[in-house]
């Protein structure tokens, strides 16, 4: 049978008020690019005509520009889970315009498999080679697509060419068996495979083929300041040192990096200190910074979700992606994230926090407890099941306005009881073993930067005692105070 090639017109007039739409990819990594756009561009020709036309987009992480940004301009999206980064599409829910919610990155697949959400009426999937028989090879990322093309009704294939080099070998197509039927999901050590490298698209159901030369567009980040690199420095020279402990293994344990300036900042602390081995990753996205651990040798493998590279990196990578070939694996994110497999390979996870507490609680996503940021992400799928579970943070933010510790976060994404270590610029605070009130003081006097430290110490003498120690008044005093003066530094408990 012959799989026509369409227009991302064509493509999008089988897309329907009030469709679930599941697109492929994690982060920008592998999202279909030119489809998404006529979706929005459909959503307008609608609304101009005064009817209605919105779609509930699910994704395996966050997505770009070319969609969530494309469809929110368009106000075509009515529900969205799970994760985004654009900026518009943040204005847009916290304004209510989108009713986004924000699962675990690893719940997402099973989810749809369990109907939680629905049927899904379109799955729109970039690929980079393709048969007649639907047999795709995906790009530089999986997220949903395994599940998604199985349950979809109609499937949308874009047929990317701006990967000049092959992506055949990357990917580890795999789809868990359900309960009750589960059974353990087979990886042992970061490099095991346990899926297919090809994806079977039933062909019936595939509507037509869209060519596309898109790059992810993903920007370079930002250079490491002296704030960042010192919490990378922090991070490694911590790592070293439970390894000289015995608390880590001497082999090491594989590496687990979230997103974000952060989150590479600390990976280039672990290439820069020498007491640190070679090292294999179980994470979710790879960023720039991993080429540069691999090519100096310092990392001899990494299996992902998504390869989460700039568009320059991306070029470099594909350059030399013969040196990469055995040493980069793709899995869907429900395996990449899943937390049988992060407890078992006792991973050490290192996520970045908006803000933590005195106690180690985290807020990875709402400033102010409102604001959405991003999502959640995997930080929680990690988190919780970590060897060691590590969050990052400058102490300061906003030139000082605003401190990253707090008496109590805000909104919670990570307890006390599952975060282990906190590190930020000025040093590192190890609560393992440590009640509340140990923690308190540990987080206050290694990680909370000088300008604060008496006021979070002034927070303890008047807080009520008991296993915690808060005063239930005071607990958001520094978040009033940046409210109404700008300033954190000027709280004054009376
Ligand atoms: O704002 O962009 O206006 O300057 O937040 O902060 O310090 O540049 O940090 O880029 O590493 O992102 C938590 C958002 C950090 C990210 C977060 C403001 C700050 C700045 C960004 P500007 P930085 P990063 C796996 C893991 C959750 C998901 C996750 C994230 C902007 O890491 O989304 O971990 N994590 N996934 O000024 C107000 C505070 C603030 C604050 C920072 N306390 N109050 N604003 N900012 N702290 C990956 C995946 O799941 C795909």
């Amino acid at each position: 049978m012959s799989i026509p090639f369409i227009s991302a017109e064509e493509a999008a007039s089988y897309v329907n008020n009030g469709d679930n739409v599941a697109l492929s990819g994690f982060t920008a990594s592998g999202t279909p690019k030119l489809v998404p756009k006529a979706i929005a561009e459909r959503a307008r020709s609608f609304h101009a005509k005064g009817e209605p036309f919105k779609i509930n987009l699910y994704t395996g992480a966050s997505t770009n520009e070319f969609v969530d940004g494309e469809l929110t301009t368009a106000n075509a999206i009515g529900k969205r889970a799970p994760y985004q980064g654009t900026k518009v599409t943040r204005e847009s829910l916290n304004r209510g315009d989108i009713d986004f919610y924000d699962p675990h990155l690893s719940h997402m697949s099973q989810d749809i498999r369990y109907g939680f959400i629905g049927d899904i009426d379109v799955a729109i999937v970039e690929v980079t080679e393709m048969n007649p028989s639907g047999e795709v090879i995906l790009g530089a990322g999986l997220g949903m697509t395994p599940t998604i093309v199985q349950l979809a009704k109609k499937v949308i294939i874009e047929y990317c060419s701006y990967y000049r080099t092959s992506f055949r070998g990357f990917h580890d197509n795999y789809v868990p068996l359900d309960p009750p039927h589960r059974r353990e999901i087979p990886i042992y050590k970061p490099s095991d495979r346990i899926g297919s490298t090809v994806l079977q698209i039933d062909p019936k159901k595939i509507i037509g083929v869209v060519p596309s030369n898109e790059s992810e567009s993903v920007k370079s980040f930002t250079q490491l300041n002296d704030t960042t690199r010192a919490i990378g420095r922090n991070v490694a020279a911590f790592l070293a040192a439970e390894m000289r402990a015995g608390r880590i293994p001497k082999e090491f344990l594989p590496i687990q990096s979230g997103v974000g300036n952060v989150a590479n900042a600390a990976l280039y602390g672990l290439n820069e200190n020498d007491d640190i081995p070679r090292f294999e990753m179980f994470t979710e996205v790879v960023q720039d910074a991993v080429t540069d651990l691999m090519e100096n040798g310092k990392c001899s493998f990494a299996s992902t979700c998504a390869l989460a590279f700039s568009d320059e990196t991306m070029l470099h990578f594909m350059d030399n992606i013969n040196f990469y070939r055995d040493k980069l694996l793709m899995r869907p994110g429900e395996i990449s994230n899943h937390p049988e497999i992060v407890r078992r390979l006792g991973l050490i996870a290192m996520n970045t926090a908006l803000e933590c507490d005195i106690y180690g609680n985290v807020n990875s996503t709402h400033v102010n407890g409102t604001y959405m940021m991003n999502g959640i992400g995997g930080s929680g799928d990690f988190c919780r099941n970590a060897y060691l579970s590590i969050f990052l943070c400058p102490s300061i933010q906003k030139g000082g306005a605003l401190s990253a510790i707090v008496p109590m976060v805000t909104h919670v994404d990570h307890t006390d009881h599952s975060v282990r270590v906190i590190v930020t610029e000025q040093g590192v605070a190890d609560l393992r073993n440590k009640a509340p009130m140990e923690r308190a003081r540990t987080i206050i006097e290694n990680c909370v930067h000088p300008d604060y430290r008496p006021i979070l110490r002034d927070y303890l003498k008047i807080a009520r005692r008991g296993h915690f120690h808060h005063n239930l008044e005071a607990a958001f005093a520094l978040h009033r105070t940046f409210q109404e003066l700008g300033d954190m530094r000027l709280t004054k408990f009376c």
